[in-house]
């Protein structure tokens, strides 16, 4: 029995899930109903900076004007047609997008796993038509405490064990390196490798960013070793990190890049592997497929995401923001603070623990209404909308500092 069609509160609403909605996440307390920009308002009307942004899915801020007005403007001419038949809007999107990257094919897909895992395969029919590897005897190399998504495939070569317990068994073909290492990399790498997957900046990890030096390692190891270079930029991506990619910051081209998350404006799901033709060639009709991959409004929205990307706009303010986040951080050194890292408008942020867990602080922060997520143990990450302003961001740090020192 729900209750009577009055608005439900917070307690209520929340209550009202757990009967009925698989328990896989816990939430903070927070029930939001509205959102604009860096700012969301719960159902009791309070107001909240977003300093998670979706994990970068919001890097435009929620319901960007122009996002929303290409969305508007689809929905109300073709929302799908599978890709049984062509659509109006798939060209533009392909090209526009394939420009930015500055690669030839874009496959367009939806969440970010569908981009792992297409890489992945596509990694793989490219060793074996290309490379000339053995069937089914390509191998991948992936980083330690890396996040690629929830598939069985790409849990099966996660290094946590709450990510895979439970789930087995297991894709063959993955070899697992520290992150950062290129001796331990260089020693996985042989001839039956089809491709090194690792993300520019570890995420999940707590925003692990890699000594100056290991993406250009990276690439001239791969090189060397006639394999692929694939870089899951769905999180780092898209502006996040002050550049449109995170392998920017090193001037490293990869074969391959996935995206995701951001490319779909926060509204609708869109990710894409992008690549070479030589590479992105290697598929042919019927060998890999979506049932909303590419479709019309998801194009129409990437379109215009990307055409915001092409300013260079975005990536300036990350990069010019960042130094007042990078700087904001700083000044909490040993007053809360025992570690962070930062990218752009990201940081990962070492909480004391004598303070509480990532957990509890974030807690603290909803409380002073600031919206943030642990990472791991007292990590927490902060990743504001690209369109926060610099007297926002300062808000948000005066915060954590208050949360921090009190
Ligand atoms: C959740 C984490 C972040 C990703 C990278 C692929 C994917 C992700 C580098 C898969 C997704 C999301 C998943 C989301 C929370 C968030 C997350 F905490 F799960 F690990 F950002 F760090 N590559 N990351 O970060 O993309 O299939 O989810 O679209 O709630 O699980 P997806």
């Amino acid at each position: 029995m729900t209750a009577p069609a009055r608005t439900r509160g917070t307690e209520e609403l929340i209550r009202a899930e757990e009967p009925v909605l698989a328990h896989n996440y816990h939430p903070l307390p927070v029930v939001v109903s509205r959102a604009e920009g860096a700012w969301v308002e719960d159902v009791e009307g309070r107001r909240y900076l977003d300093m998670l942004a979706g994990y970068s899915a919001l890097n435009f801020g929620h319901r960007h004007p122009a996002l929303i007005e290409a969305a508007h403007r689809q929905l109300d001419r073709l929302t799908l047609t599978s890709r049984a038949f062509h659509n109006d809007r798939l060209a533009e999107f392909a090209e526009r997008l394939a420009a930015l990257i500055g690669m030839d094919m874009v496959l367009p897909m939806n969440t970010g796993a569908e981009a792992v895992e297409s890489g992945i395969k596509v990694a793989r029919k490219w060793a074996y038509d290309v490379k000339g590897v053995p069937a089914d005897r390509a191998t991948i190399v992936v980083a330690a405490d890396n996040f690629h998504g929830r598939t069985t495939t790409i849990v099966g070569f996660s290094t946590d064990e709450a990510a895979r317990s439970g789930f087995g068994p297991f894709t063959p073909g993955f070899r697992t390196v520290p992150y950062n290492d290129l001796a331990a990399m260089e020693a996985a790498v042989d001839e039956t490798t089809a491709a090194v997957l690792i993300e520019p900046i570890q995420g999940e990890a707590g925003v692990i960013v890699p000594d100056d030096g290991y993406l250009t390692g990276v690439r001239e190891l791969t090189r060397r070793a006639g394999c692929l270079f694939i870089a899951d930029e769905i999180q780092s991506g898209l502006g996040r990190t002050g550049r449109t990619l995170a392998v920017e910051h090193e001037s490293v081209v990869p074969d391959v890049v996935l995206l995701g998350k951001a490319l779909g404006g926060g509204i609708v799901p869109v990710s894409a592997v992008v690549g070479s033709r030589e590479v992105l060639g290697v598929l042919h009709p019927g060998e890999h497929g979506s049932t909303f991959g590419g479709n019309p409004l998801a194009a129409a929205v990437g379109t215009a995401v990307v055409e915001l990307l092409e300013t260079g706009e975005f990536q300036r303010r990350a990069a010019e923001l960042g130094v007042v986040l990078r700087e904001g951080l700083a000044a909490l050194a040993g007053r809360g603070v025992v570690g962070f890292r930062t990218r752009g408008l990201w940081a990962g942020v070492d909480v004391d623990p004598a303070l509480g867990t990532g957990r509890e602080v974030s807690e603290r922060l909803m409380r002073e209404g600031i919206l943030a997520k642990d990472t791991h143990g007292s990590t927490i990450r902060l990743a504001p909308p690209l369109t926060v302003t610099g007297e926002e961001l300062r808000e948000a740090l005066g915060t954590l500092e208050k949360v921090l020192t009190s």
